[in-house]
């Protein structure tokens, strides 16, 4: 028997999905066109009115959106509804420090709360499960946004948020969770404060994880399901659509389903911005239909993937993305955190640093680490160790102010690090994730 959270659509035919996608695709391009000067005055430009879309096949026709655009429309400028009717915002962190802001409406919620339902559904969850959210509450979409799912399918929530490992492994033997949603990186950190408690696979009542909001391998799948004796499935999704549940694994494991009728994906080439065919790998973009506070038309993720219609033996007919094989800018995700090397230097900047660091970032034992290596001026390069050390604790401290994450920082001699002959090479990520 499988198991579906709203069978209708997610089974639903591929030309019942096309009519609901036209149908719902000209009511939001109105929607936008009526409430958001910032994408009347681009559509005008370009020479687009909402008449002229008449369903997908038109979607083309439209401008980008991509993530500068919310940073100058920052914060109220892409708002399509009355400040009065939204009832929560969620954020993440933008390309130079200003934070993207999402908006949502009741409907908002409850339209991603849906998709999370889903996700949950479709690793085996039902009313009977505990499951364990231990993704960040808070701004984080992660937390709230599974939290709301796990409501929905009646689930016993468990609202851990992030850390505290002790109480997240008390929580979990004692309350018997069943279900586990966390960063992939928690989770083998989880599992391995497990194995070191001295506690077996077999001794949690653990049956399945649902992990996403950063890259991960398969074999940290394999790594991870073989420490919690449980099945992995992948989530994915973006503060600027909602959150978590944009798409979603089935038991299947061979891509995540996307849940296309709240989000139509394209594939472009991020250089020419042209549509490419199923089955070809570029930049995802997503444009929302049913959004009522903050809707998206073809906004660029920046997260490279292919897309694929082939059948699912799940049943589900929802179209499929690969796991993101990259990005197309500079952003890392460390520890699950959004970070731009440009937040690093301007805060490197602001203290008198010059431009000459290097971030570097590996995986160690299935956790992110995090170092920068910041050279230091001629003039400080004579200060005694204690005011060095206070230095580096100064840095990391504003650094963790404006990434909410904590780096190693290490102050090194002047000229110690390597000059580019071509573009300067700032990040040295290790953790061969692609
Ligand atoms: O990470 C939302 C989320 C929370 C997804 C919990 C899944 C689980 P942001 O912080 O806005 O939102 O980061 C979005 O994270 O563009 C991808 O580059 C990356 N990402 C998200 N999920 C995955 C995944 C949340 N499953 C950015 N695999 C996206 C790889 C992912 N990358």
């Amino acid at each position: 028997m499988k198991n579906y959270y709203q069978p209708e659509i997610e089974t639903m035919s591929r030309e019942d999905m096309i009519k609901l996608q036209n149908e719902k695709l000209v009511k939001q391009v109105k929607h936008v066109y009526d409430h958001v000067p910032y994408y009347r005055e681009r559509m005008d430009a370009k020479g687009v009115k909402p008449e002229d879309i008449k369903g997908i096949d038109d979607l083309h026709k439209l401008p980008f959106l991509c993530k500068d655009d919310l940073r100058d429309a920052y914060p109220y400028g892409l708002l399509a509804v009355p400040l009065s009717d939204c009832v929560r915002i969620q954020s993440t962190s933008g390309t130079t420090g200003k934070r993207v802001v999402a908006f949502y409406t009741q409907h908002d919620i409850d339209l991603w709360e849906e998709c999370c339902a889903r996700a949950i559904v479709a690793a085996g969850g039902t009313k009977d499960d505990v499951c364990q959210v231990c993704y960040g509450y808070g701004l984080f979409t992660g937390g709230p946004g599974l939290n709301g799912g796990s409501h929905k399918v009646g689930c016993l929530t468990l609202p851990m948020s992030s850390g505290n490992t002790d109480r997240q492994i008390q929580f979990m033997m004692d309350l018997g969770a069943t279900i586990l949603c966390c960063t992939p990186s928690y989770a083998a950190y989880i599992g391995e404060s497990l194995r070191d408690a001295g506690y077996k696979p077999e001794d949690n009542k653990l049956r399945a994880g649902i992990f996403g909001a950063e890259p991960w391998t398969e074999e940290m799948r394999k790594d991870i399901e073989r420490l919690l004796g449980i099945k992995a499935y992948d989530i994915y999704g973006l503060t600027e659509t909602s959150g978590p549940g944009v798409s979603f694994e089935c038991e299947e494991q061979t891509g995540m389903h996307i849940c296309e009728d709240h989000f139509y994906p394209e594939i472009i080439d991020p250089d020419t911005g042209e549509v490419l065919p199923d089955g070809s790998e570029g930049e995802l973009v997503f444009t929302s239909l049913d959004k009522e506070a903050f809707p998206l038309l073809r906004y660029r993720t920046r997260d490279i993937c292919v897309l694929s219609r082939e059948k699912c033996s799940c049943g589900r007919t929802l179209v499929k993305m690969s796991k993101p094989r990259g990005r197309t800018d500079d952003m890392l995700i460390i520890r699950g955190v959004n970070v731009f090397p440009s937040q690093i230097e301007t805060v490197l900047m602001e203290r008198g640093y010059s431009s000459n660091y290097l971030i570097i970032v590996d995986r160690v034992n299935n956790t992110d680490t995090f170092d920068i290596n910041v050279e230091m001026l001629p003039e400080q390069f004579s200060d005694t160790v204690r005011v060095i050390t206070q230095r580096e604790r100064e840095l990391t401290d504003a650094l963790r102010t404006m990434l909410g994450i904590t780096a190693k920082v290490h102050l090194v001699a002047p000229k110690s690090i390597q000059r580019s002959e071509g573009k300067a090479v700032r990040v040295l990520d290790k953790r061969k994730l692609h």
